[in-house]
């Protein structure tokens, strides 16, 4: 899937979810990426399970969770969710990252990995039959609304080069955070698949979420 748009709902009017989700739908983004934190593994606290199934149950866009909370592996379950959504886990984030992975495929889901921009891609170099997705965090995770990290562009091309070296190319690449229009140029160039949206690109005060996905499609498609 190239180009994709995961819209993360986190930046949208959280008092008044529905209007931004027709939105999104209507704007035909391919993800809806749902940030759950526990203020531990980050020092933030977002949304809940209670509030991610009712989501699920109110949209057809495919979800994608990105937790970042410790030990995931005990609050997988509290999640309904079917095949198309992914499950994205932190490498740091557990003990035995590959049980935590198996759990989320076993469940019926597919299973992203995500790194921290401090975490090195060797982590994920032997899991690759596990995952589904890659997720390069292009800022520390936590917040909306930060500055891309100097070595996000460098660090998403050696991922693309270390996943085509063992033949997975079929496999994603994600960014997330600060992804405005000209970094998503650069990290396409450099390899990227999937494009978590948010303050940067999507939910912006001069422009409809329509506009702005349409505004963000159109400049990656004529670059
Ligand atoms: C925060 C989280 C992200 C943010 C997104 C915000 O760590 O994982 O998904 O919601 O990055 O985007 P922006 O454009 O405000 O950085
Ligand atoms: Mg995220």
């Amino acid at each position: 899937m190239n180009n994709a748009i995961s819209a993360s709902i986190m930046c949208a009017d959280l008092t008044n979810l529905m209007p931004a989700i027709i939105e999104l739908e209507n704007a035909g983004v391919e993800y809806l990426h749902v940030d759950i934190m526990d203020g531990h593994f980050v020092p933030n606290i977002t949304l809940g399970f209670d509030l991610v199934n009712k989501i699920k149950e109110k949209t057809n866009i495919p979800l994608d969770i990105h937790m970042m909370v410790n030990e995931p592996s005990l609050f997988i379950d509290r999640l309904n969710l079917s095949s198309d959504d992914i499950v994205c886990v932190h490498y740091e984030s557990e003990t035995h990252i590959h049980r935590t992975l198996e759990q989320i495929r076993l469940k019926g889901c597919k299973a992203g990995l995500a790194l921290n921009p401090g975490t090195p891609l060797n982590c994920a170099k032997y899991l690759t039959d596990y995952i589904d997705m890659l997720l390069v965090m292009t800022v520390s995770p936590g917040f909306a609304g930060q500055k891309l990290f100097e070595a996000a562009e460098r660090k998403t091309s050696d991922a693309r080069r270390m996943l085509n070296e063992c033949d997975c190319r079929h496999i994603p690449i994600e960014v997330d955070g600060n992804i405005s229009i000209p970094n998503a140029i650069k990290l396409r160039k450099s390899g990227a698949d999937i494009f978590v949206l948010g303050t940067s690109s999507l939910f912006l005060k001069d422009k409809t979420i329509l506009q702005a996905a349409t505004d963000f499609r159109f400049a990656l498609d004529t670059e």
